[in-house]
């Protein structure tokens, strides 16, 4: 039987097992029609991997789930693979940057992740939270970035499975998050990534890797300024004219003048339909359209708000999951922190024209009963 691993489409957790196989000259089978999302929660999935978590690895022994996990099996299906070191210590140290990989990378990248994907909303605890987790994962950086400085590689003076495992965690956020900018403190993890990216074994799984243009907008508000930015001005003194000509002393006022402050995304100008004066919520568990929301198509002030509806894209016959969705947005767009969701592209987006009968109808008959009429083998109804 072949190994055949499990997972959606270009996952990093599933390259170190890939790039670990080419590595060991060790076959692995991708798993066929597979959809990440639905095949991952069926009852036969769920026995491979109990949260229905990718990638997965169907072994002739039996399944194997967790990445490192797998990319260890793989590693050790070649006799005394270098992968491993040369040496009982070289061994411990490719584990011992495998476990900082999975929590101070992984674990500090997944945290980072969240936070910038909008789900929280209150600013002042996001702010905070987010400065948290930039600084903690900041300071791991930092700790590779020291090693690096005089190591080529994490372990010894070759490839080792901890390298693979390091560079594809490192792959999340370098798409995500980690611009050349962001990187300009740690120099030396930015070379050893992009040597890594371009061995001809990580070339052949991964493809070309692209690097994160810019942070998403609500990281850029709360991180430190680079180095560059926060240079002190050296002190000029001005000279003081005393006779200044008008039109200079205007310059000069012009000069002086506060700038703006940037304003935060969602700084916009204030609706008339003011929310909590106009009881459109309530923490009723039943009844809600009665109790709260049936008025929001008369109330709704199209010119403060937009409304939204949001559908799963490739929702198909008997698909296990779906979404929908009607959203309210201060403003007339989708917030850029809504649009740069890792899971943005999944969905259709409708803006609601108010003055449409059919549009009402659907709007009130999503959210007095939102799950009716749905065929359904697990439904949750979030409001
Ligand atoms: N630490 C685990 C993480 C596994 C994980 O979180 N996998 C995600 C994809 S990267 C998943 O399966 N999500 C389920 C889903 O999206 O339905 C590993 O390294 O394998």
């Amino acid at each position: 039987m072949a190994l055949v691993l499990y997972t959606g489409p270009a996952n990093p957790n599933a390259f170190k097992a890939l790039i670990t196989a080419e590595y060991s000259g060790v076959k692995l089978e991708l798993a066929k029609d597979f959809r990440l999302g639905v095949s991952n929660y069926t009852p036969e999935f769920l026995k491979m991997s109990p949260i229905g978590r990718v990638p997965v690895l169907e072994t002739p022994d039996g399944a194997i789930f967790d990445s490192n996990a797998i990319a260890r099996y793989v590693a050790s299906l070649k006799a005394d693979n270098p992968l491993y070191g040369s040496s009982l210590i070289d061994h411990a140290r490719v584990e011992q940057w495998i476990d900082f990989a999975a929590t101070r990378i992984e674990g500090g990248l997944l945290s980072l992740l969240w936070a910038t994907s909008g789900r929280f909303d209150s600013i002042a605890f996001h702010a905070n939270m987010l400065t948290f987790l930039i600084k903690a994962f900041k300071k791991s950086l930092h700790a590779i970035n020291i090693h690096l400085a005089n190591n080529t590689y994490l372990v010894g003076h070759s490839i080792t499975l901890a390298d693979i495992v390091m560079t594809c965690n490192l792959y999340w956020g370098y798409s995500r998050i980690m611009t050349k900018d962001f990187m300009s403190e740690f120099p030396h993890v930015e070379r050893y990534f992009w040597t890594m990216v371009n061995q001809p074994n990580f070339k052949v799984v991964v493809g070309e890797v692209k690097q994160a243009k810019a942070v998403p907008a609500v990281l850029s508000l709360t991180m430190a300024p680079t180095k560059e930015q926060a240079k002190p001005k050296e002190f000029e003194p001005k000279e003081v004219k005393k006779e200044a000509s008008p039109s200079k002393a205007a310059e000069a006022e012009e000069e002086e003048a506060p700038k703006p402050k940037p304003r935060y995304p969602l700084d916009l100008p204030r609706s008339k339909m003011i929310l909590d004066e106009q009881g459109l919520y309530s923490y009723t568990k039943t009844n809600f359209f009665e109790v709260a929301i049936k008025d929001l198509c008369d109330m709704h002030d199209p010119e403060g708000y937009s409304l939204w509806f949001c559908e799963s894209k490739y929702i198909e016959e008997n698909t296990l999951f779906k979404a929908k969705g009607l959203w309210l947005f201060c403003g007339q767009e989708i917030p850029q922190f809504v649009i740069e969701s890792y899971d943005m592209e999944l969905y259709e987006w409708t803006k609601v024209d108010i003055s449409d009968e059919l549009q009402k109808e659907r709007i009130n008959a999503m959210m007095k009963d939102p799950i009716k009429n749905e065929s359904k083998f697990y439904a949750k109804c979030l409001k």
